[in-house]
């Protein structure tokens, strides 16, 4: 029995440590979120317990690209006060373990609900398991995550990249078809995403199907340029010294592209419709379009990052008790110099 009192003291200031804890991260919710600079700042005119507000903490990858910019912006756009939000959000530079602190400060601040774009898709079971331990839901959004138990997430909401990386293959096939090059030995690079990154296993593995089916495909190299600009002209530049002739590059995404064509012309080749080089690009950022119309990109896949406010109705939704689809893609298209595009940019969102 004096055993079992004695137990009793130390649970019992460690009760009262954590209700203190607890009482004290409440109050601190709802009144910090952090901004571009990753500073913490005041929430204007946002009630001390935050009361009335559905509290979103948002896992953001980084900042590493224009699509970036506008898939935040279209979550920041949407998850306002106005709208009957708190949103929480964390940019965590495009690194795993800043995610997996993130989370877990979202679950010590007991928010209402965690949205999470995964920088790469494994090594999130245990962080969801906390998440699901503590009543969080987790809408994933963008990238996947690969999970042994699937219900530690309630859905996921992005674009079907492996789709996208047919669409490039098939688009290669008809452009060369109208080149009339069907028979010639086509000679590829590729500039990889993120490795494991849901958009770059998608990206490569749907291009790899149409790749497949032409013996007079070659694909010289694959190499991450890590969906960045600078990253994506160092390796371009090392596969223009490593082959002296290239006929395709494929890029992953915008920027890097953006770094591709500078390492291109600084060779002396040229890229684009009438260049020596043709380009497939993905996401189709409005930079992007813009160069296409300038002639330096031959075709870019569309990946719409605008994904907030399809989350917000997900949240409504489950707000009412009813049931959401797990898997839910958004609409896209792609663009290339047979379109007249001028228009379209003016009035495009991203
Ligand atoms: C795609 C997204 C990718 C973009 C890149 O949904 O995950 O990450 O294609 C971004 O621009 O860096």
């Amino acid at each position: 029995m004096k055993r079992y009192k004695f137990a009793v003291m130390p649970l019992l200031i460690l009760l009262v440590c954590l209700v203190g804890c607890s009482i004290f991260n409440r109050s601190s919710l709802r009144t910090t979120s952090e901004d571009d600079s990753g500073q913490e700042t005041p929430y204007r005119d946002m009630p001390k317990d935050g009361e009335g507000y559905i509290v979103v903490g948002f896992s953001q990858i980084g900042s590493e690209s224009d699509w970036r910019t506008a898939n935040t912006e279209s979550f920041k756009s949407t998850f306002t006060a106005e709208n009957g939000y708190y949103l929480l959000f964390k940019d965590a530079q495009q690194k795993h373990e800043n995610q997996i602190k993130d989370i877990r400060n979202f679950i010590l601040q007991e928010v209402d609900y965690i949205v999470l774009d995964p920088v790469v898709e494994t090594g999130w079971d245990a962080v969801l398991m906390e998440a699901k331990d503590a009543g969080i839901p987790v809408i994933v959004v963008d990238r996947q995550v690969s999970v042994k138990d699937e219900s530690l997430f309630t859905c996921w909401v992005g674009s079907d990249f492996r789709k996208e990386g047919r669409r490039a293959g098939k688009w290669l096939e008809s452009y060369l078809e109208s080149q009339e090059r069907s028979e010639e030995e086509i000679k590829i690079v590729t500039l990889q995403g993120t490795l494991g990154a849901t958009s770059q296993i998608g990206r490569t593995e749907g291009f790899e199907e149409v790749l497949s089916k032409h013996k007079n495909w070659k694909m010289l190299a694959r190499e991450s340029g890590e969906f960045t600009q600078a990253k994506g002209q160092e390796v371009m530049e090392n596969f223009l010294a490593d082959y002296d002739e290239i006929d395709v590059v494929i890029s992953e995404n915008d920027n890097m592209t953006f770094g591709a064509m500078e390492a291109i012309e600084a060779s002396g080749k040229t890229c684009g419709p009438e260049g020596d080089i043709i380009v497939i690009s993905f996401d189709a950022v409005k930079a992007a379009l813009q160069f296409m119309v300038a002639g330096k990109i031959n075709v870019d896949l569309e990946c719409n990052p605008l994904l907030g406010p399809m989350v917000s109705e997900i949240i409504e939704k489950l707000e009412a008790g009813k049931e959401v689809g797990k898997t839910q893609y958004v609409e896209e298209q792609y663009f290339d110099t047979t379109m007249s595009l001028e228009n379209m940019i003016k009035n495009r969102a991203y």
